[in-house]
């Protein structure tokens, strides 16, 4: 799906008018890594076949809730809807159904890593707050029935409002008998498909190292991929992805488009990176060095480095 919106800060680092365009040129690296290998080393090319496997298995969508409340009958919207047959750079999107939350006698359901829709319909209770709680990088929730708050949009609006303040995750309202809200939903879902898929980038990095670690014939093809500017400036965008790292960027400097712009940026994530003892300090450093990867491609010169790349 390239749903295009809000979250396009992958741009920062793989300057591109679509996500698909931004990634096929990592992604044609790490093909034409996995082509060198084959000859070398068997075991490490294996390793990279399958990180290129990860980034276009299914992206799974699970559409959970207590019981009665139009799990059924949104899965099946969401399922058949064709901006859901469109992909995730290349990854397909599933939707399922969990078992319903809260059935007396029963465990609630395990939704795993899987991004979620987590219908409920007036009343928030305890165990929607905690399932929601446990999703909450990777969720949306779904006001259904609103045809029930009322008969105007405003109070299904107002009521999805008063859910998110409550549960703390965008909430849309949607009505699944008539189909409306819908539209609002898969926008809503966009992003959180596209931040679960960049999460798989983000284990390329320590997959390669480690088979890197194991497999001595294939050592240093994999070592000089993952110094390249693809690996490291994909690995940045990834990092700058997350959801971890959001809280952190108030206050960044703007979009670089100049060496100068992209120095900045530097060396305000290299402040990051020795002052933040919270900060999740691999992503920081990435990104740190993501920026100086875009200082030298916009021109930076080189006989006066800006920071250090390592
Ligand atoms: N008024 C109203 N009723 C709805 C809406 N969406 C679903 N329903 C009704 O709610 C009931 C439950 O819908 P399902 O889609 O079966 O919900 P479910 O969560 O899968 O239910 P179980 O599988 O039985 O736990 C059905 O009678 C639907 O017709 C809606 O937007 N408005
Ligand atoms: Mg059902």
């Amino acid at each position: 799906m390239n749903t295009g919106f809000a979250c396009r800060d992958w741009s920062r680092m793989l300057p591109a008018e679509s996500i698909d365009d931004a990634c096929a040129e990592p992604i044609d690296q790490l093909r034409a890594l996995a082509y060198r290998l084959t000859s070398i080393d068997s075991g490490a090319a294996e390793t990279v076949h399958s990180v290129l496997g990860s980034l276009t298995a299914p992206l799974e969508l699970v559409v959970a809730g207590r019981a009665g409340v139009g799990r059924s009958s949104l899965a099946r919207i969401l399922g058949r809807d064709d901006r859901f047959s469109r992909r995730v750079v290349g990854a397909p999107v599933v939707v399922t159904e969990s078992r319903a939350f809260d059935v007396p006698g029963t465990s609630n359901p395990d939704l795993g890593r899987r991004c979620v829709v987590y219908v409920v319909v007036d009343a928030v209770r305890d165990v929607d707050r905690r399932a929601i709680a446990r999703v909450s990088d990777r969720v949306v929730v779904a006001a259904n029935k609103a045809d029930l708050f009322g008969p105007r949009w405003d109070e299904a609006l107002g009521r999805a409002a008063e859910i998110s303040e409550t549960v703390g995750v965008h909430t849309v309202p949607v009505e699944t008998l008539t189909g409306r809200g819908v539209e609002e939903l898969f926008a809503a879902l966009g992003p959180v498909l596209e931040t679960q898929w960049w999460r798989r980038v983000e284990r390329i990095g320590p997959e390669l190292t480690q088979s890197a670690s194991r497999n001595t014939a294939g050592r240093d093809e994999i070592e000089m991929y993952l110094r390249s500017d693809s690996a490291v400036l994909f690995s940045a965008a990834a990092a700058i992805m997350s959801p971890e790292i959001r809280a952190l960027r108030q206050g960044e400097p703007p979009d670089p488009r100049t060496a100068d712009d992209a120095g900045t940026c530097s060396r305000w994530w290299g402040r990051l990176v020795d002052e933040s003892e919270q900060a999740p300090q691999q992503r920081v450093s990435l990104i740190r060095r993501g920026y100086v990867r875009r200082w030298a491609q916009l021109g930076g010169d080189r006989s006066a480095p800006v920071a250090t790349d390592e």
